[in-house]
């Protein structure tokens, strides 16, 4: 079914099944990918489809599983109040149907208490009990301490879901309010993640061009800018780890932005400086905890500095705004701060599954051929929707035939690392994101809808690609605020300097 386009790139959307002949995956799921057909009300209503047991229309829960997931104490991300537990079973569904994490024991080790904190099993969780782990106090604390200087950087998803606790219709883009909401509850700054979604994209773009014209390259790269994906690939599939990327998350590249550069051109002392991330996701209050970001502290030479101090979910920044008595509906819309708040349509999209490959091969096309890329690139859409697993092929002038893969749902993830082992897997670039719809159904979203449903995403996935259509500047590498770091900090994508500050390595 490939399709021929003009400037020599070739899309395909090709049956999964031709990949999956080995292996014991089943038609009926992996036809989920690439059929581009719109969900059924039906499937729409309940699971969604994300799950293989049956839900009615009503969204009613199933009864055939009780119990609960074991939640270690010290677990940063989630946490669950035993008084509130009904034992229902949902979070044991969304952990080992979706996710494949409960009852996935790496073996001998057995009875270990597996979290790759996504917090998905917060969305499904009839009565709460589950919730992210409760970090506010720590922002009111630095807000309320004079002598810091309190930073906050957003996400791209929490803009098209915060509105959903303040009467705004589903996927609603409140960006402005939502910047203006974090000066009234006293930051200092307000930095947008966006900016840094452009900054990943020009390392990991150009480490995938480097690594595509080289024959020793692992023939397949990881996105890892999902904190749930690389914990669960370093735990159960850990012969993959040469195969990530090594650039940071646009989290953690902001974060080591924030404290150096940012800091420096202000004239602030970094260690006065706190921190704090707004993100759709319980999985980014793990990452921040991740050893190797401490990147601040190696160029300050500061042992113990964090690049990040605190990750704040959607929810827990709304609770705080209406524990002010703020209402975000009211306010005036107010911009980021410059230097790190200008964002090209390619870091908006990184909110939607598909969107963090899709800003990739933007920039890799430019970056492997020196011309722009055509609209079929720019607006990838194989890549597009709710479907598990997503193929495009590009043909791209210079290096001939790329094909790519994007996951959504560990589930699908693991299909995909298990068709990699088996060697029948053709991609060059993989994107995976461990919540179904990607970071707009992360698990701090607001609880617009229990269980998740995909009317909800939908709309969500929308709006993104609507803010990335209205751009004036859709390439990263188009960014002024981009090339202005490069010229004046950091020299070019994979110097020295970026190597410090922007890239990370793994262990299992
Ligand atoms: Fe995400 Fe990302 S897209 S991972 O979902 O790469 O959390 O929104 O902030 O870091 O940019 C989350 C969202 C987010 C990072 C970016
Ligand atoms: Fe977090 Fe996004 Fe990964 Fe979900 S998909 S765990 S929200 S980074």
């Amino acid at each position: 079914m490939a399709e021929k386009v003009k400037k020599g790139i070739t899309l395909s959307r090709r049956s999964f099944l031709k990949f999956a002949g080995g292996l014991s995956v089943t038609g009926a799921v992996l036809g989920l990918a690439g059929c581009g057909k719109p969900l059924t009300p039906e499937k729409a209503a309940g699971g969604d489809g994300w799950l293989p047991t049956q839900y009615d229309n009503r969204g009613d829960f199933p009864t055939q599983v009780k119990g609960r997931i074991s939640i270690d104490p010290k677990n940063p991300s989630i946490t669950r109040d035993d008084q509130k537990c009904i034992l229902c079973g949902q979070c044991i569904e969304v952990c080992q149907n979706v996710q494949t994490v409960y009852g996935y024991y790496k073996l001998p080790i057995k009875n270990e208490t597996i979290c790759v904190n996504c917090g998905q099993c917060t969305h499904w969780c009839p009565t709460a009990a589950i919730t992210e782990v409760d970090d506010t106090q720590k922002v009111w604390e630095a807000l309320a301490d004079p002598d810091k200087i309190v930073i906050a950087q957003t996400a791209p998803a929490i803009r098209v879901a915060i509105g959903d606790d303040y009467g705004f219709p589903i996927g609603t883009n409140v960006e402005g309010k939502m910047v203006a909401a974090l000066r009234e509850i006293g930051f200092d700054y307000v930095a947008d993640t966006n900016w840094a979604a452009d900054l990943t994209i020009m390392e990991e773009a150009s480490e995938h061009v480097h690594r595509l014209k080289d024959p020793t390259a692992p023939y397949t790269m990881f996105t890892t800018c999902c904190p749930a994906w690389v914990k669960f690939m370093e735990y159960y599939y850990p012969e993959m780890i040469p195969k990530y990327s090594t650039s940071k998350s646009p989290q953690a590249m902001m974060g080591a932005m924030i404290k150096t550069y940012f800091a420096e051109k202000k004239g602030i002392d970094p260690s006065k400086i706190v921190s704090v991330a707004v993100m759709p996701c319980a999985a980014k209050k793990y990452e921040c905890t991740r050893e190797e970001l401490n990147s601040a502290a190696k160029y300050h030479n500061k042992p113990g500095m964090r690049d990040i101090d605190v990750v704040l979910t959607t929810r827990e920044f709304s609770e705080m705004l209406k524990m002010k008595k703020i209402d975000l509906a009211k306010l005036q819309d107010s911009d980021f701060d410059n230097l790190v708040g200008e964002a090209s349509g390619a870091g908006y999209i990184f909110a939607n599954s598909g969107g963090v490959i899709e800003a990739a091969v933007r920039t890799a096309y430019f970056l492997a051929t020196g011309e722009q890329p055509p609209a079929v690139v720019l607006d990838l859409q194989p890549v597009h929707g709710l479907q598990g697993i997503k193929e495009a092929t590009l043909e791209i002038p210079g290096i001939g035939e790329e094909k790519i893969a994007v996951a959504q749902g560990l589930n699908n993830a693991r299909k995909i690392c298990d068709m990699i082992n088996a060697g029948q897997a053709p991609w060059r670039l993989v994107e995976v994101m461990a919540c179904p719809g990607g970071c707009i159904s992360g698990g701090g979203q607001p609880r617009s809808s229990v269980p998740p449903q995909d009317r909800v995403r939908e709309k969500r996935i929308e709006a993104v690609y609507k803010i990335d259509k209205s751009m004036r500047i859709r390439l990263s590498h188009e960014n002024p605020e981009i090339k202005k770091i490069y010229t004046e900090f950091l020299g070019q994508p994979l110097s020295e300097e970026a190597e410090l500050l922007l890239h990370t390595h793994y262990v299992p």
